[in-house]
């Protein structure tokens, strides 16, 4: 049986939109930048009201061994803490950053600056209550991951804060990669057309 030209170009498509799939690992990334946040450790911020100042600089020590050279943007985001994980299948950390589900809020973007970064944040209402800290991604011109800081140890123990949020048990996975989401879409394609033929 001839397999239709109809489905051999949404395969091929789908694999090309799939490349967007970095497959970038956090543990290869040089954690060379430097991120602080304003909360006290273990201070309640009130979503929809309150705002948090997040700061980051490059770890100017860092020069020789891990140069900044090819960091182009930087990417904030609000990260779940370990103890607000636990129990939450859509919130789980996985080294590979396509995949992962510990930081799915964004809080700015922008050209990658050395130093002397300030941002603050008004916290939507939507964020879930939850522990939080914040991590900020170098990204290269290919829009890949290459470092990050985070303001918290690599536990992710201290300097912690709390937003109260929006109270919420449903496991939407409103998070979860569109990147991925095509790995999987691209292989029940693919499935369907070895049926096929
Ligand atoms: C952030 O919150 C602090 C404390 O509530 C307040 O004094 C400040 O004006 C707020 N800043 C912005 C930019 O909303
Ligand atoms: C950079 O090195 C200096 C001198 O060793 C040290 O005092 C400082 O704490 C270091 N900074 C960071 C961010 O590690
Ligand atoms: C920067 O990117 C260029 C081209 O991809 C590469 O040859 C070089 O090694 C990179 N430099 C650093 C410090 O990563
Ligand atoms: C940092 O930014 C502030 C406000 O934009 C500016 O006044 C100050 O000169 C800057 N400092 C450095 C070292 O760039
Ligand atoms: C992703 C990345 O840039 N990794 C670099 C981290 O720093 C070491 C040197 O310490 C480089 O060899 C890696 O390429």
């Amino acid at each position: 049986m001839e397999v239709h030209p109809t489905i051999l170009l949404l395969l091929v498509s789908c694999f090309v939109t799939a490349s967007y799939a970095h497959n970038v690992h956090l543990s290869s990334l040089n954690q060379s930048l430097i991120v602080t946040t304003s909360p006290k450790t273990n201070q309640v911020l009130k979503a929809g009201e309150d705002n948090i100042t997040i700061t980051w600089t490059y770890n100017t020590n860092l020069t020789a061994s891990m140069p900044d050279t090819n960091y182009t943007t930087v990417e904030a985001k609000l990260c779940y803490a370990p103890v607000s994980q636990t129990g939450h299948d859509d919130r789980k950390t996985d080294d590979n950053l396509d995949i992962d589900k510990t930081c799915p809020f964004d809080i700015t973007d922008g050209p990658y600056k050395r130093s002397n970064n300030s941002f603050t944040w008004s916290i939507p209402k939507d964020i879930p209550k939850a522990t939080y800290f914040v991590r900020v991604y170098a990204v290269k011109a290919n829009k890949h991951e290459i470092a990050y800081g985070q303001s918290t140890d690599t536990l992710k123990t201290t300097n912690l804060f709390q937003i109260d949020g929006v109270i919420s048990n449903q496991k939407v996975s409103a998070s979860s990669s569109v990147a991925w989401n095509y790995f999987v879409y691209c292989y029940a394609l693919m499935l369907l057309m070895m049926l096929l033929v």
